[in-house]
């Protein structure tokens, strides 16, 4: 343990060539503040997250101010910038749960730009955990929250365009990052990225607590009300701060037929690794699907209370950011089943 003074004395310098120290000796169950978070646009949500973390800041806050980031950013599908629903309309789901089971969820939400914010309100200043369509967004606009222009992004204008040719409504959701594999690939946005439609990202804090949000545009071109998993709690995103806390990303459908986060916590509960969790949850998956798994992604990430973290996806093209130091900020392939 450091003398208080020679603490002080090492300054930030110091301190950091410490951490880094720790950090390089600890093994992977070690991570202590850590935070995670789905595909790659989960680099730029850590960092924000990471701000709060290194602080000595609440777990609550970082996954919070982390999605944030990537709702904000129009080129990303998360938010407002994001593809349309069949009709034409732009309808957000988050969920958002801290280290004491208190959650909050939107869905349905519509030209509001933080649905992860709403989804705290509701959890800090209402006693329900769900509130959906109008009234959700009756109530972000009473709680301040303005009200965006109903507008699509160009990128989203042009895909819907272009949908709009044959109207194909096919539940096929995003095997990301597999370019050239456009069986799998509905969603690829014209400037030849692929449509990370949601977020999902879980933090333990310096006092070893957890919390999860997820945020999402839902389906690309999905039926107008259509609900997955990324606003259920227990689907897309579950934490219980005596074992770890998971989020999805994938089709939600399947994810909600397992209750899929749930279940990861609980696997860990029984002794297993966040990766053999979400490896087993997916497996059940894959069980219940059969052949038709192959058509579709699904994809777990998890933490445990010791700040282990693991991923695991049904195909090939997943992954996920992790990050636990100011200079350990890194995308890791989930390891896959097909
Ligand atoms: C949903 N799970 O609405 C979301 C979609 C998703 O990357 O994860 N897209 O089913």
């Amino acid at each position: 343990m450091l003398h208080r003074r020679r603490f002080l004395q090492l300054g930030s310098a110091g301190l950091s060539a410490i951490s880094l120290l720790s950090f390089k000796k600890a093994t992977p169950a070690g991570r202590k503040p850590i935070v995670i978070s789905t595909w790659d646009a989960g680099i730029n949500a850590n960092k924000a997250a990471w701000q709060v973390l290194r602080n000595g800041g609440r777990a609550l806050d970082a996954v919070e101010q982390g999605v944030m980031v990537t709702e904000a950013e129009q080129s990303c599908c998360v938010g407002l910038g994001a593809n349309p629903d069949r009709d034409g309309f732009v309808t957000l789901d988050a969920c958002i749960m801290d280290e004491h089971f208190n959650c909050g969820s939107v869905a349905a939400l519509e030209r509001i730009k933080h649905p992860i914010s709403v989804a705290r309100r509701v959890m800090e200043k209402t006693p329900h955990v769900m509130l959906v369509g109008q009234g959700a967004q009756q109530f972000a606009v009473s709680e301040g929250f303005p009200l965006e222009a109903q507008k699509l992004s160009d990128d989203a204008a042009k895909e819907y365009k272009k949908w709009l040719e044959k109207s194909e409504y096919k539940p096929v959701i995003n095997v990301e990052r597999t370019k050239g594999q456009s069986a799998f690939a509905p969603n690829k946005l014209s400037n030849g990225d692929w449509n990370h439609d949601t977020i999902g990202m879980v933090a333990m804090d310096a006092n070893g607590n957890l919390s999860g949000s997820c945020t999402t545009s839902g389906m690309g071109f999905k039926m107008r009300g259509r609900l997955g998993d990324s606003p259920i709690i227990g689907a897309g995103l579950y934490v219980d701060n005596e074992i770890g806390a998971a989020t999805a990303t994938g089709q939600g459908e399947d994810v909600i037929r397992i209750a899929g986060t749930h279940l990861v916590v609980e696997l860990m509960r029984q002794g297993l690794s966040p990766e053999q969790a979400c490896k087993t949850a997916v497996e059940r998956i894959i069980k219940i699907k059969g052949a038709k798994a192959k058509d579709i992604q699904v994809g777990f990430i998890a933490i445990n209370k010791k700040g282990e973290h693991g991923a695991y996806c049904i195909q090939k093209g997943f992954n996920y950011a992790v990050c636990y130091a100011d200079d350990h900020n890194e995308l890791i392939d989930g390891k896959f089943i097909l």
